[in-house]
């Protein structure tokens, strides 16, 4: 079957005990694992495998590595094989190479940030279990996130040499990962440049979304929540915990999904992201968005672009 969905992020974080107070009291994270080299492994209630979060010490904040759970075993096989024909190199890195973690399989995008692929990840169980579960758990802190929902990379996107490393990550993930495009942002003289794709594997709107800017890095981490009114409470725990709030809460036109951009303390970007704003189906027809429709689709109430938005990430 290959790619499953989403399994784990890894990030470089700059004050660890900052970080974990703010994965564990603003998302309302739980760390369930630390290593002896002083990375923490962390889970959301909702979410059953031992971690979808991996905060690494270092001096400077950004993406380590991007993870995606495969189906089966051999899917790793088949996928090295076919990222390998297309010329991108792969390794595959043990079983324990991350702890509680099967083989992965390792290469970069053409873009250039790290993706790993694996089958196997330790089985924790959720917060509330499989039994005649309740529906939320007792003990949740802060926005109480289900779980790690996407993330968004920005890729080098220069029109004047015609690099566009955002549709070489489409071209390649609708080719080799299989994953289908549900919308994109298309600019340029010609409207013909793909300047923003967001793909899925699953039934949200999407699993992973490519932005062109002018180096690559990492846009944001999102953790799903069920509606706008979780939206409106994890901005009162943002408040409270004086979380330093990027764009306050409102609407993509894109995706359709209820939002707030936020920080960690190392400026790693977060985003609380609500509503399964439509069932993304394979045969459903991408969407598109035109380069004076551009704010719109990013925040559909202003129809406005913020500037730090696009500038400012890791
Ligand atoms: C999302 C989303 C940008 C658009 C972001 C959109 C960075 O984060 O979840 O749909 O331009
Ligand atoms: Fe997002």
């Amino acid at each position: 079957m290959g790619i499953l969905r989403i399994g784990h992020i890894s990030i470089r974080v700059m004050d660890m005990a900052a970080a974990l107070k703010h994965y564990e009291n603003v998302l309302g994270m739980k760390k369930t694992m630390e290593d002896k080299h002083g990375n923490v492994y962390l889970k959301c209630w909702d979410e059953w495998d031992k971690y979808s979060l991996v905060l690494t010490p270092s001096d400077q904040a950004g993406l380590n590595h991007v993870a995606y759970k495969v189906e089966n075993d051999a899917d790793l096989d088949d996928l090295q094989t076919k990222i390998e024909a297309y010329g991108i190199r792969t390794t595959v890195q043990p079983e324990g190479t991350l702890p509680s973690t099967g083989r992965m399989l390792q290469f970069n995008l053409p873009s250039g940030h790290e993706m790993r692929l694996y089958a196997m990840k330790e089985y924790v169980g959720t917060e509330v279990g499989t039994q005649n579960p309740d529906p939320w758990p007792d003990n949740i802190k802060g926005a109480g996130a289900h779980w790690l929902d996407h993330c968004l990379l920005m890729c080098e996107l220069n029109p004047e040499t015609g690099v566009n490393k955002v549709a070489e990550n489409t071209k390649f993930s609708i080719e080799v990962l299989d994953f289908f495009l549900t919308e994109q942002i298309l600019v340029g003289p010609a409207g013909d440049m793909q300047a923003a794709t967001w793909l899925a594997r699953t039934t949200t709107p999407h699993d992973i979304a490519f932005v062109g800017g002018p180096r690559m890095g990492l846009h944001h981490i999102a953790f799903f929540l069920d509606s706008w009114n979780d939206i409106l409470k994890a901005a009162d725990i943002m408040g409270k915990t004086k979380t330093k709030i990027d764009v306050a809460p409102t609407r993509h036109g894109i995706t359709r999904g209820e939002t707030i951009y936020f920080f960690d303390p190392s400026g790693n970007r977060n985003e609380t992201f609500a509503g399964l704003g439509y069932l993304a189906q394979r045969d459903r027809p991408v969407t598109t968005w035109s380069e004076d429709h551009l704010g719109s689709g990013i925040f559909f109430h202003t129809g406005e672009m913020v500037s730090s938005f696009t500038e400012v990430y890791t």
